[in-house]
């Protein structure tokens, strides 16, 4: 037996299905897990629309993969049907689950119950209650209380994703569900979602944290082009599409103004993110009603 990392008997690889309401900051804590942006985040709901991998390795031994899936609700169109039932096929693939519950989210206890009825009883089942620090700690009493009256959870966490607090204790509890195994990804893996799509996702970040109403919802972003100059530099072109001609004004803006302030918030990360000089080009695009049509699904990851 040696004690390289990749030995069988050592290591540990398995997957940890990240769950819960929109805006429990499901994203923000797989990407503070992983170390950098491989999920988008915003205030709005329903800010991810498909499954996301976030790989980590956990002190040099377990290889964790976390899920970041789309946040449960009550789906009523096809789209919406089609995220919210991403979410519940990675229980499926999980080794365990993490329920992630915002602690400040109005009516918590009654809407965990959308999920709670779902999760399965046969593997490991963990609750985090996020955002404690936006949170008086009284309240948190009751709420582990109750969610735990609720669901027989394995363990419940404390923890703020956003400011990284309580997440080693977490990892150290979720490490021991990992199945022995050799790693299924390289050391410095992160996600296994391809450049063209981050890019695209990171434009779309921009226009939830940019555009209003049902703006952000009727965008779709799509890297039409990818091209690399000898200089070193990235041209990226991408479609935003929109559901309606009577959304091209908003999302344009005076002389263009929105589309290029978007533009160059995506730029500016994409080019910390990849280290050298990037072009972006966006053109405003309509796909009549596309959420509708199963076909553009896949443009969405899913
Ligand atoms: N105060 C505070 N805010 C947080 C914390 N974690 C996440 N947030 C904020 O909550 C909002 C939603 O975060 P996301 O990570 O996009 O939430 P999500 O669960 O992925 O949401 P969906 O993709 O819509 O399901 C963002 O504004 C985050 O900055 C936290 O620990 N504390
Ligand atoms: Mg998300």
């Amino acid at each position: 037996m040696t004690d390289t990392p990749q030995n069988p008997i050592e290591t540990t690889c398995g997957f940890v299905a990240v769950i819960g309401l929109p805006n429990a900051g499901k994203s923000t804590l797989i990407n503070q897990i992983v170390g950098q942006k491989v999920s988008i985040v915003s205030p709005k709901k329903q800010t991810t629309r498909c499954r996301v991998l976030g790989i980590m390795i956990h002190e040099d031994k377990d290889q964790m993969i976390f899920i970041d899936t789309p946040g449960v609700f009550d789906a009523q169109k096809t789209m919406e049907h089609a995220m919210v039932g991403a979410a519940f096929d990675s229980l499926d693939e999980g080794d365990c689950i993490l329920h992630l519950v915002s602690a400040n989210e109005p009516k918590a206890i009654e809407k965990a119950k959308l999920i709670e009825q779902r999760l399965p009883r046969d593997k490991p089942v963990f609750l985090a209650l996020n955002k404690i620090d936006a949170i008086q700690k009284e309240k948190l009493l009751t709420l582990t209380q109750e969610l735990n009256a609720n669901f027989d959870y394995k363990a419940t966490f404390m923890i703020s994703a956003l400011k990284n607090k309580g997440l080693d204790r977490m990892l150290d509890k979720l490490a021991e569900e990992m199945p022995k195994s050799v790693w299924h990804f390289e050391e410095d893996e992160v996600t296994t979602m391809p450049m063209r799509m981050l890019a695209a996702e990171i434009t779309r970040e921009k226009i939830f944290n940019q555009l209003y109403r049902e703006l952000p919802y009727a965008a779709l972003v799509e890297t039409e082009e990818w091209e690399q100059f000898d200089n070193g530099d990235i041209k990226i072109t991408q479609a935003v599409y929109i559901q309606r001609d009577s959304q091209k004004a908003i999302v344009l803006g005076k002389g263009g103004a929105q589309i290029q302030k978007i533009g160059k918030a995506a730029r500016l990360e994409l080019e910390e993110m990849l280290g050298c000089k990037v072009h972006i080009k966006l053109f405003v695009k309509v796909k009549e009603n596309w959420p509708d049509n199963p076909e553009n699904f896949g443009l969405m990851g899913l």
